[in-house]
């Protein structure tokens, strides 16, 4: 008898868009992935990746059992040799060395796994290790800093309420790639033409003319690393227009003077001078922040990741508080989620610079070190080297700056462990890799991102399959490892309970809860009932109730970050002659190191081609399309090079992630594909001087022709 067609509701999770998808299945089979037009918040939006969902379940290449190196090869193991080998690696480094001669490197995709979530820090708790590091600080970090300085949590981070804006200033995002970042939010295109249909304006600020910018109402080119001087000026300019409103959060904000004071000199002129901007737009940029109802500045990666990005995100709060725009309708908003609702007293509210870096004396922030420092703990002997590894759904060799170096540091360590399920150009540096089972094979909430959601939303959905026989899920794994390490150390730790039970548990006791008043409260039970997920409606005002400061106050005169316009203003751009700034660029058919197994994610056209200005290239005697050479302080590639007006001059675009044909990577259709590592490039020592974060963007680089 033949199996019956089953249809399944269920998130993509390959990025923060979070889209429903409908998924019919046969048997072991996938019939078909759509959107799900029933989903209350993505309404059937989806982009292409999801369809490669298919391709990742059945990828052959993903590893099912757990494997341990053996000779040049690997060898099947059981999952109970498995983890008695890992945590005695793990321990007999410990023990000799002391706790912090073990690292760990938590990757992004554990955002999007929510028993990685609920599970990863019983591993921290069992590794006891100060070396804890992941792609927060190759990405987001000087944003949750900058929450945690002004708003008292590293979580209280306000969204656009881009269905209600009339301006978004949006700098260093280009959402129509990237589907959206601290702002989840499906189908991102129409609701930023919506913007324009209700008689809003879009203006985006980027060195490259990007799919959003070609839709926004204006796009202003801007160097690469030079935006705080931009944004500094706009809150000098809302200074000496009088401008400021800071509206109903008038009395809760602090310290307005201070930042007066602080960016007196930071006048439109220097700006224009530093960023090529030209005063008067700078003017008007503050004029129509200031001026219109419903405005609101958002700035994602690509002013996070630079050398200002802690400058830039702290101006962009200071921005929406000093224009009114903060907590208020069409302007930046908190969220407020079912499950991790965050108000005045919550735990988990972060903590920077207890402790510093033993090579470079870098802060730590809520226990971790930036990862621009993770190779030279390796690299460098002496007391509390690193020896020991485990990654965690990451790929650092190709996400991390100055990724041969760690590929050098990997190779030259006493014992590494990874739980993830592709030999990629990280992995293959373990000597045992633990798989988790595939995202179909196990069930879906998204705790991080209905936190980050436009709209006040929630979700869950069961899996689609059955796990496969004797496979382990990221949270089992973390279980099974923590308690061995815990008993490896003469301890002993209790395995969390799973995911789901912990959920409920926070969903019951959670902002939409249980409240004795007979009405029906969310728990995981009521969830399951809609598997199209719960519109709770448009974010609504609060942030005032929900400050986790000390004294419930906004305190913008932050010590640690005023300090940094004085680096700012001292830091002279220092290109040498012939030198350009490289930035990085995604794809929608892409996503960070990986799915590029997928065939129908990488057919077609290669998409590592360097994008330079038509007069670069005439200026340095190179073709359209020629092979070229690409050179920076850390190292060299090549690529071809496309003559491209996109990017300004002085400017060249490359996107990361590429790189997959090297020695050891088992990783059929993706090693097929040339390409380069951005990575290869970009600098460990360039990063933003407050919170250690890597400035992946404004990278000095030379490039000449090959041959
Ligand atoms: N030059 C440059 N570098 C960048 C960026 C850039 O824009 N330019 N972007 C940066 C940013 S924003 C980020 S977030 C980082 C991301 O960089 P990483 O933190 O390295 O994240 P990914 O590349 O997404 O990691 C993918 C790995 O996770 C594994 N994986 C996927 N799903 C799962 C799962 O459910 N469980 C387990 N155990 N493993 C899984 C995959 O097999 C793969 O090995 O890259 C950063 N690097
Ligand atoms: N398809 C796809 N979607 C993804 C990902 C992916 O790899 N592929 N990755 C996911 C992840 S981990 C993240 S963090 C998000 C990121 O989401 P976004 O923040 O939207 O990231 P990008 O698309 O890289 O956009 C960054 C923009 O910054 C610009 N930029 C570079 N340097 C500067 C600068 O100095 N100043 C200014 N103003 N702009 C600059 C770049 O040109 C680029 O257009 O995307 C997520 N979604
Ligand atoms: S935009 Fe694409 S990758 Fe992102 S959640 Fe939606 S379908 Fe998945
Ligand atoms: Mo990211």
């Amino acid at each position: 008898m033949q199996d019956s067609i089953t249809t399944h509701y269920r998130a993509c999770h390959l990025c923060e868009a979070i889209c429903g998808l409908e998924i019919t299945t046969q048997g072991e089979e996938i019939l078909s992935i759509r959107g799900d037009k029933q989903d209350a918040f993505s309404r059937g939006h989806i982009c292409p990746k999801a369809t490669a969902l298919q391709d990742l379940h059945t990828d052959p290449d993903r590893l099912r059992k757990p494997v341990k190196r053996s000779g040049d090869g690997w060898q099947e193991i059981s999952w109970e040799e498995a983890i008695k080998l890992a945590a005695e690696g793990l321990t007999s480094i410990q023990q000799r060395d002391g706790n912090d001669a073990v690292a760990l490197y938590a990757g992004n995709p554990n955002v999007h796994n929510y028993g990685s979530l609920t599970h990863g820090g019983l591993l921290r708790k069992a590794l006891q290790t100060r070396n804890c590091y992941s792609a927060t600080s190759l990405d987001q970090l000087p944003h949750q800093l900058v929450s945690m300085a002004l708003y008292g949590h590293q979580a209280l981070i306000p969204v656009p309420d881009i269905d209600r804006s009339r301006y978004m200033l949006i700098l260093g995002a280009n959402p129509l790639a990237s589907n959206g970042s601290i702002m989840t939010v499906p189908d991102v295109t129409k609701r930023l033409k919506a913007i324009q249909q209700r008689g809003g304006r879009v203006v985006v600020v980027d060195p490259r003319r990007t799919e959003t910018a070609t839709l926004a109402d204006e796009h202003h080119f801007i160097r690469p690393g030079t935006d705080a001087f931009l944004l500094l000026a706009i809150i000098h300019t809302l200074f000496a227009d009088n401008l400021i409103r800071p509206g109903h959060l008038v009395d809760v904000v602090q310290g307005v003077d201070a930042v007066r004071e602080a960016v007196r000199g930071i006048t439109p002129q220097l700006a224009a001078q530093a960023t090529g901007i030209a005063a008067e737009t700078i003017r008007h940029l503050a004029r129509a922040m200031a001026e219109t109802d419903g405005s609101v500045c958002y700035g994602r990666m690509g002013v996070s990741t630079q050398a200002f990005g802690t400058l830039c995100q702290w101006a962009i709060q200071v921005i929406n508080i000093l224009c009114g725009s903060l907590d208020r309708e069409g302007g930046a908003m908190l969220p407020s989620p079912a499950f991790g609702y965050i108000t005045r007293g919550a735990k988990g509210a972060g903590h920077f610079a207890r402790w510093h870096s033993r090579v470079s004396g870098l802060p730590e922030f809520d226990g971790e070190f930036p990862s621009v420092v993770l190779a030279e703990e390796m690299l460098t002997a002496g007391e509390g080297q690193v020896r020991g590894l485990v990654t965690m759904a990451g790929n650092p060799v190709l996400s991390a700056p100055d990724g041969r170096a760690l590929d050098r540091a990997l190779a030259g360590l006493e014992f590494m462990v990874a739980i993830d399920f592709y030999i990629n150009e990280t992995t293959c540096h373990a000597d045992l890799i633990l798989p988790p089972t595939g995202p179909l094979e196990h069930d879906h909430y998204d705790i991080v991102f209905h936190r980050l959601a436009v709209r006040n939303s929630s979700r869950y959905n069961a899996p689609v399959f059955e796990p496969a026989a004797g496979s382990c899920h990221d949270w089992q794994i973390l279980n099974q490892l923590s308690v061995a390490i815990a008993a490896a150390r003469g301890g002993s730790l209790k395995p969390l309970p799973e995911p789901a039970q912990l959920l409920d548990m926070g969903l019951r006791h959670g902002h939409y809860g249980e409240r004795g008043d007979g009405e029906e409260g969310f728990s995981l039970q009521y969830l399951q009932r809609f598997p199209h997920g719960v519109d709770m409606g448009p974010l609504v005002p609060g942030l005032r109730d929900r400050l986790c400061t000390d004294d419930g106050m906004i305190h913008l005169d932050v010590d640690f970050i005023l300090q940094d316009i004085g680096r700012l203003v001292a830091a002279a751009p220092v290109l040498a002659e012939g030198e350009l700034l490289l930035i990085g660029r995604r794809h929608v058919r892409s996503n960070n190191s990986w799915m590029h197994n997928s065939q129908r994610l990488v057919k077609g056209k290669p998409r590592w081609q360097l994008l330079m200005h038509p007069s670069d290239l005439r200026q340095r005697g190179l073709q359209d399309g020629v092979q070229v050479r690409i050179e920076s302080r850390t190292g060299a590639v090549e690529t071809s090079v496309m003559a491209s007006d996109e990017v300004m001059p002085g400017v060249v675009s490359l996107p990361h992630g590429w790189g997959h044909r090297r020695q050891g990577v088992q990783l059929r259709v993706a090693g097929e594909q040339g390409g380069v590592s951005c990575n290869d490039l970009t600098d460990r020592g360039l990063f933003d001087a407050v919170s250690g974060n890597a400035a992946l963007n404004g990278v000095p680089v030379r490039v000449s022709g090959v041959g």
